[in-house]
């Protein structure tokens, strides 16, 4: 009879302490030591895992006592049987043997009492200790962010110590005296891991200890929060051990049994020590209040830990099997079907709680604040940024550390390493947000509670989503899928809902995952960039929202939030508003949580009547108003420009030509530019001249103000649209002038692999076309392969590569190598948002034969082109930008060389960057 049937039937029971049992044999250094262990160094006295290998008679003789008065599960003596904790007793590399020879004593006997009354089959459970380390706490005053075991090493242990016992003959195996859960989750992990690879799958059963009266677990878990943790778990029972004795268990005990979907296990201390550390209980006392335990239907499982024997387990049958009647066990709860995350508090997800707040601003391409404090390694301040949020109401914290120059695996686990040790911090659930998928299993490792992965996607196809998403299933995270496939990202309502659906299915049907874990994300985009295409993508994201709830059951939404109003950077009282209006719609077709700056102050009903409509219109696509948002956002700026533009707005036309033309473009304003330009045309050498001067110079000026944050984007569209429309009024005068009517230029374009961001690379090319390049735009997830072929097939003079997000920088030193292999050594001009001067000079330009230049937007690509394309400036400029690369890589290992290491860096506050 399996363990797992007749657990069904009635109250099993657990043997007593090994411990206790052992003092009373009252053995010295030798008894523990044998003939065998004789020459080992240190104290042995203390290392009773050691017995079943010097003196396995007594922990034969202590089990059959256990048997012999009615024990149903007996122990291994294997309680720090693994190399962590054995490392102190110089025993690690007998780890394996004491696991096999204790799992193999306790099945003997277990086996001799089942053939004594086969009735009553008994079972033996591989003890798990937590070891003597704890994984999730830190216990350096200087160096909070210091651990003194990783999740990877506890894992390899468990796995030595596991597979042992396994191949002992054990029936289950017991992770007790948890103290801390991370350490628990690489127990399990372990354990899932052994069982997987040989094939043999036992319960597992999981056995906390309580602290504290406020009843949180050493690593500062409430029992909830615990459960959350470990709820990916396909455990068997969990339980209480240990700390208390069985009346101040009681409270907690019912609180498990109320929760936790699955049998219940309780073996309490013989009441609490006194202050000489023996425990006084009598036998007949804990038996009273146990019996309780059984009266209330707490349990399946009972034992005894710290300070109890066998007579003490000996009153134990009679408290099951009363007057020949089993009492009643526990009956299990069905599983949790709401999303319940964990840090050390609980936060249930339900469907009638309010919104979620996501706390953004730890997000280094989120924040320069936040990037600057990392870059500089003042991380106080950093977790000062979280502390913030999470008083301004942030219920999770999103964390990213996606930057091409940080190390980002490292900054990422030292950040959550200094929050967790934050108690106000590391109440709330942590939503680890990065394109890097080794940045997310780092991160998985060093949280103990149960945190949100942002994002997994089909980006890369189905087989890797899947292996993601199964890796998550392992560590117990919840995860954020975002709507993007093998084509790119979807910015419609039906791509949305699309790929929603596709992945829902995967994630559901071939990879087991709950829905209830499954959080959507259908792409909040930035509206009102001055291009129609993009004016119905807050429309479609609600929309979407609401289908996904229609269709796809269990699941939740969420979104970035502050994505929406990229467009009018720089100004955040409309920004707010903005966000006011899209989540109160949103929220009202189901939005379930948002990534949000957690401390706005406009509020929906502070948002002036006209606005509100204006913002209505735009969010809920009713009109095309998005231009007329524009105008108005634009009034409401109150940026240095914005003054020096409206001082002038009535005079402008009086100006001279040279400041007309430069007005209109950097307002976009279109009416008079043919008119202007007419008269320029008898000022200037040449056509040529014009664009190169007033045009070129206020494109710079908008490109500058853009990087500053003084101007936002569909400001720079509208300036690009009326170039273009400056362009095209000039082009016959061109024509004219050009001796063959030849193109300037020509330029592959293409956005590299893993990335289908194309805003940008589009801008660049009306730009380039508008200034007579010929573009070839070889479009978004390019292949380096696919890029050489486009260069060896083109001959263009130079290639243009973009990338917005961190894992394209690593794509772009490829793409460089790549190229420089084929032989090619044209100029290679890049740009993007996550590419940088100094990521451009130290990463990408060494890689590569031929010149690479860094863009810092699209407005600048046409003096870059212009000057490559010069034969009289072109070496110049070429080798000035060399030069510039050479002096920052040589600032920048001058700083590296003062350190030998990171983790130095950081213990000397040396700034890196
Ligand atoms: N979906 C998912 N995850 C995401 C996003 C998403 N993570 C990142 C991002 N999008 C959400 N987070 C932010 C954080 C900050 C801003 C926008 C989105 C933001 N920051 C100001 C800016 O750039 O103008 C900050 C300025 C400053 O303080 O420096 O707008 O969509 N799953």
């Amino acid at each position: 009879m399996l363990l797992s049937e007749i657990i069904k039937e009635r109250i099993l029971i657990l043997d007593g302490a090994m411990g206790t049992m052992i003092q009373s044999y009252h053995l010295e250094e030798q008894d523990y030591r044998g003939e065998r262990f004789k020459e080992l160094p240190g104290q042995q006295k203390g290392n009773n895992d050691l017995l079943v290998l010097t003196n396995p008679d007594i922990i034969a003789d202590i089990h059959r006592r256990y048997l012999e008065v009615g024990a149903d599960i007996i122990e291994t003596n294997t309680f720090n049987s693994q190399r962590i904790s054995m490392t102190d007793y110089h025993c690690e590399s007998y780890c394996r043997e004491l696991n096999l020879a204790a799992a193999r004593l306790a099945r003997r006997l277990a086996d001799e009492y089942t053939l004594k009354t086969p009735d009553k089959p008994r079972f033996v459970a591989g003890s798990v200790g937590p070891t003597n380390k704890t994984c999730s706490m830190g216990v350096y005053v200087d160096d909070p962010a210091r651990r003194d075991v990783t999740f990877d090493n506890l894992v390899k242990a468990y796995k030595e110590q596991i597979t042992a016992l396994i191949e002992g003959g054990v029936d289950a195996i017991l992770v007790e005296t948890i103290f801390d859960t991370l350490n628990a989750k690489a127990a399990v992990f372990a354990a899932e891991q052994c069982m997987d690879s040989m094939r043999k799958y036992l319960p597992i059963m999981l056995s906390v200890t309580i602290a504290d009266k406020t009843g949180r677990t050493l690593s500062g878990q409430t029992i909830d929060a615990f459960l959350a943790s470990v709820s990916h778990i396909n455990v068997f029972s969990i339980g209480l051990n240990c700390s208390f004795g069985a009346s101040d268990m009681k409270p907690f005990l019912k609180e498990l049994a109320a929760k936790a979907p699955c049998y219940i296990s309780a073996y309490p201390n013989a009441g609490l020590p006194n202050t000489l550390g023996q425990y006084d209980q009598t036998p007949e006392e804990m038996a009273k209040e146990v019996r309780t335990f059984i009266d209330e239907g707490l349990v399946n499982i009972i034992g005894g830990c710290c300070g109890t024997t066998d007579a003490f387990i000996a009153q134990y049958p009679h408290l099951v099997c009363r007057d020949g009647v089993y009492r009643k066990p526990h009956v299990p709860f069905p599983p949790e079907k709401n999303l319940t995350l964990s840090g050390l508090d609980v936060l249930e997800i339900k469907k009638e709680n309010n919104f979620i707040n996501v706390g953004e601003r730890c997000n280094v391409a989120g924040s320069r604040k936040f990037l600057r404090l990392i870059q500089e390694k003042k991380y106080d301040e950093a977790v000062e940024i979280a502390r913030k949020q999470i008083e301004d109401g942030a219920q999770i914290l999103d964390i990213n550390m996606d930057d091409g120059l940080l190390a980002t695996c490292d900054e990422m686990v030292h950040f959550i390493n200094l929050l967790s040790g934050e108690p106000e911090i590391a109440r709330v659930p942590f939503m680890i947000d990065s394109s890097d998928w080794s940045v997310i299993s780092a991160a998985l490792k060093c949280i103990q509670g149960k945190c949100i992965v942002n994002s997994i996607s089909l980006k890369e196809g189905e087989a890797l989503f899947m292996d993601h998403a199964r890796e998550l299933c392992r560590y117990g995270a919840a995860v954020v899928v975002m709507a993007f496939d093998e084509k790119g990202q979807a910015d419609t309502y039906e791509r949305r809902i699309e790929i929603c659906q596709r992945a829902y299915r995967l994630l559901t049907e071939k990879v087991g995952m709950a829905p209830h874990d499954i959080i959507f994300d259908p792409n909040v985009l930035a509206i009102c960039t001055g291009m129609p295409e993009h004016d119905s993508y807050a429309w479609d994201f609600i929309r979407a929202t609401h289908w996904i709830h229609q269709n796809l059951p269990g699941v939740h939404v969420s979104g970035g939030i502050s994505n929406l109003s990229f467009s009018f950077r720089g100004n955040n009282f409309v920004r707010e508003a903005m966000h006011a209006v899209f989540l109160y719609h949103a929220i009202k077709h189901g939005l379930d949580m948002g990534i949000v700056n957690p401390s706005v102050t406009v509020k929906y009903d502070d948002i002036p009547a006209p606005l509100l409509e204006l913002l209505e219109d735009v969010i809920l696509n009713r009109k095309s108003s998005s231009g007329k948002l524009i105008e108005e956002a634009t009034k409401m700026q109150n940026g240095e420009i914005q003054r020096t533009v409206s001082s002038m707005s009535d005079s402008w036309r009086s100006k001279i030509v040279e400041q007309r033309l430069r007005y209109a473009l950097v307002n976009g304003v279109n009416e008079y530019i043919e008119e202007d330009l007419t008269e320029a045309l008898s000022n200037f050498p040449s056509a040529i001249a014009i664009i190169e001067g007033p045009l070129m110079e206020a494109m710079n000026y908008v490109g500058n103000m853009f990087g500053e944050g003084k101007l936002f984007l569909p400001q720079v569209v509208k300036t690009a649209r009326t170039m273009q429309k400056a362009v095209g009024f000039l082009q016959p005068y061109i024509e004219v002038e050009k001796k063959e009517g030849n193109k300037a230029g020509k330029v592959v374009l293409a956005t590299v692999k893993g990335d289908v961001h194309d805003i940008g690379k589009n801008i660049v090319s009306v730009i380039l076309s508008c200034n007579n390049y010929e573009v070839v735009d070889i479009g978004v997830m390019c292949p380096a392969t696919d890029i050489v072929e486009a260069v060896l097939r083109e001959k263009p003079n130079f290639v243009g590569l973009s990338g917005l997000i961190t894992p394209s920088l690593d794509e772009m030193i490829h793409t460089v190598q790549t190229l420089k292999n084929s032989g090619i050594s044209i100029p290679v001009v890049l740009g993007g948002a996550t590419t940088s001067l100094l990521h451009t000079a130290l990463k990408i330009a060494p890689v590569y034969d031929g010149p690479v230049i860094w863009v810092k937007d699209a407005s600048q690509m046409v003096m870059v082109a212009a000057k490559l394309m010069n034969k009289a400036v072109c070496h110049k400029y070429i080798d000035s930008i060399k030069r510039e690369q050479c002096l920052l890589r040589e600032e920048y290992e001058s700083k590296q060389d003062k350190i030998v290491s990171f983790d130095e860096a950081r213990r000397n506050k040396l700034h890196l960057f």
